[in-house]
């Protein structure tokens, strides 16, 4: 034992053993558990310092903050190395990388085995979602990275308060990660260590163990975010009759009341950030933000949907977040954040595209090498990110830590799309909103690695995330509402901010001017809103969004709220391709509804 080592302020002896064979496994220098102080942080960001990983931004400008540059080979998360390893093969469907669990566990041993020698191993206990909430579950990572235990400490709550209410035999979801970089070989270290030719993030649902090697990057890392929060939580929803979705939650008051909570599901990198922290054009509106990106949601006695952010901070897209995109995203980063790939200032601050109007002199990239506007790539990596306190956020919501949730009045789903996808769509039911949520699509983003702008489906942004087969995915949205009396069940949306006109220019503002939509949205939560009917369900009349003061023209606006049936009957064809790939796990239900389009279309 050396003199860095933590000892465990837990007796909780499933925990104990579990670290233990770890430890064995893995063979450490030293293990660490983290108790999630300020102090801890101090120590861990200033070794971040010495190793090169973190830089430290000037004081004055940013307080307690720091900027990580990554190995360029590990930017974002790698969904063709994202393994969901059930016992049966069609468990996983054809939206997921199978692997058979023992056979994944073998080559993952192979690789686990010493990867963490030479290092610390940092056991950090940590809660998704508000301490003594009945909706939020608990994890325990084991990383050898100290940059992930210090973004772990913003995005959730961790340390000696989580193992306090683990007890002595609580659950907890194993999560194992390694950078997969050892140091027995004599050679020192790297900045940003990793192993960029055998990347694994794997899940294992029946047994809910998460192992991650080879990756320091964002939700290959941060096993609590997409790999917890989203793909092992959405395997326990659907055994428990709750949801887990890649979903941003916010309120929205009129200027007269009441408040009303909306969750919006989006793909990675298509503005939930910015929508959660919308400062609304529209006089009198107010919006505040209970969470960014997933939402745990379950139905109280009441009937309603209550909904909880299971996560503590923001780990949102920095290029392009700017005083005019998000004005409280922006006022978020004051401090106490930390950046991954941003280009930086002379002046030992962080910079962006954006960001300001005009780049600074005497940038860095986010690869360490002087930048100029001329230089043809761009300052920051478009997957850059900022890790923030969501504490910290100006519209955050009083209650957004309620552990009872908030009810949810309307499910919003969104893509990114150039054509065919109207500005808003209200589903006609409940059955008619999981049909819009399942033919979600979207154009690929630098979220992931792989080609970019591609459009492919996306059924409730949660393609990447979804911890099991797709189908039965969608099957589990039909059946938790079953049953259930309507008039409680929140109401189902499709938007689309992403419209161009034939000459390339996006069609809608976006921004603070989408409370222009959710005011429609809400209108019709109160049945109140003027609508037409479309072959993809209600539409508002052409005088029923609020455009005061907004230079859009009748033209546009038509098109944005088109549905052109030439160009949808060609989505039908594609949706059947969609639907088939699922096969018998496809609910009839779904298949239905695409024949009601179908005739939709016709007349
Ligand atoms: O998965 S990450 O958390 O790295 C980013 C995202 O896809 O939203
Ligand atoms: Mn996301």
């Amino acid at each position: 034992m050396t003199t860095t080592e933590v000892r465990a302020a837990t007796t909780h002896q499933r925990l104990l053993d579990w670290v233990e064979e770890c430890r064995q496994i893995l063979g450490p220098d030293d293990v660490h558990w983290c108790d999630g102080s300020e102090a801890e942080w101090e120590r861990l960001c200033a070794s971040l310092e010495a190793s090169g990983t973190l830089h430290r931004l000037n004081p004055d400008l940013r307080p307690n903050s720091f900027l990580a540059r990554s190995d360029p080979a590990d930017v974002a998360r790698v969904e063709d190395r994202t393994f969901i390893a059930s016992v049966d093969a069609d468990d996983a469907g054809p939206t997921n990388n199978w692997r058979a669990p023992a056979e994944l566990k073998a080559e993952l041993l192979e690789h686990f085995r010493g990867s963490m020698a030479g290092r610390t191993m940092y056991v950090i206990p940590f809660s998704m979602g508000p301490l003594r909430s009945h909706i939020s579950q608990i994890g325990v990572q084991l990383t050898d990275s100290a940059y992930v235990v210090v973004n772990m400490r913003i995005m959730a709550r961790i340390g000696d308060e989580v193992l306090a209410q683990l007890g002595t035999d609580g659950d907890f979801v194993p999560c194992l990660h390694s950078v997969g970089r050892p140091l027995s070989d004599g050679h020192p270290d790297d900045p940003w260590p990793c192993d960029t030719d055998n990347k694994y993030i794997a899940h294992f649902p029946e047994t809910r163990e998460i192992w991650s090697y080879g990756s320091g990057y964002g939700g290959n890392a941060l096993l609590g975010k997409k790999c917890f929060a989203l793909r092992i939580a959405s395997v326990m929803a659907r055994d428990d009759g709750w949801l887990a979705e890649h979903m941003l939650i916010m309120s929205v008051t009129p200027p007269r009341g009441p408040k009303y909570y909306v969750a919006g599901a989006f793909p990675s990198a298509c503005g939930k950030t910015n929508m959660a922290m919308m400062v609304p054009t529209l006089p009198g509106w107010k919006v505040e933000t209970v969470g960014d990106d997933i939402a745990w949601m379950h139905f109280g006695e009441d009937g309603r949907l209550y909904a909880i952010n299971p996560e503590h901070g923001f780990f949102g897209v920095a290029p392009n977040t700017s005083y005019r995109t998000n004005p409280n995203g922006i006022e978020t980063l004051w401090g106490n954040c930390i950046f991954t790939n941003t280009a930086a200032t002379a002046d030992g601050d962080v910079w962006w595209a954006d960001l300001t109007p005009t780049p600074p002199e005497g940038l860095t990239d986010w690869r360490g090498r002087p930048w100029s506007p001329g230089s043809g790539e761009p300052a920051a990596h478009p997957n850059a990110r900022f890790t923030a306190p969501a504490s910290q956020c100006p519209s955050i919501a009083p209650e957004w830590e309620d552990p009872a949730g908030v009810p949810i009045s309307a499910i919003v789903f969104g893509g990114r799309r150039a054509r065919n996808a109207p500005l808003v769509t209200a589903a006609r039911d409940w059955r008619h909103g999981v049909f819009l949520g399942s033919i979600l699509s979207s154009e690929t983003t630098a979220a992931a690695e792989g080609e970019m702008g591609r459009v492919r489906f996306d059924p409730f942004a949660m393609r990447p995330f979804c911890g099991y087969n797709m189908g039965d995915y969608m099957a589990h949205w039909l059946e938790v509402a079953a049953g259930r009396d309507p008039s409680r069940l929140p109401q189902m949306f499709w938007v689309n901010w992403f419209r161009r006109g034939d000459d390339g220019r996006f069609l809608w503002p976006g921004f603070g001017d989408n409370c222009r939509v959710l005011r429609w949205i809400t209108e019709r939560v109160e049945g109140r809103a003027e609508s037409v009917e479309t072959p993809l369900g209600f539409s508002p009349t052409s005088d029923a969004l609020d455009l005061s003061g907004l230079p859009v023209p009748p033209e546009d606006m038509d098109e944005l709220l088109s549905v052109d049936r030439e160009a949808w009957r060609g989505e039908v064809d594609l949706i059947r391709e969609h639907f088939d790939s699922f096969g018998r796990h496809l609910p009839g239900e779904l298949w239905e509804e695409l024949a009601l389009l179908e005739k939709r279309l016709e007349a």
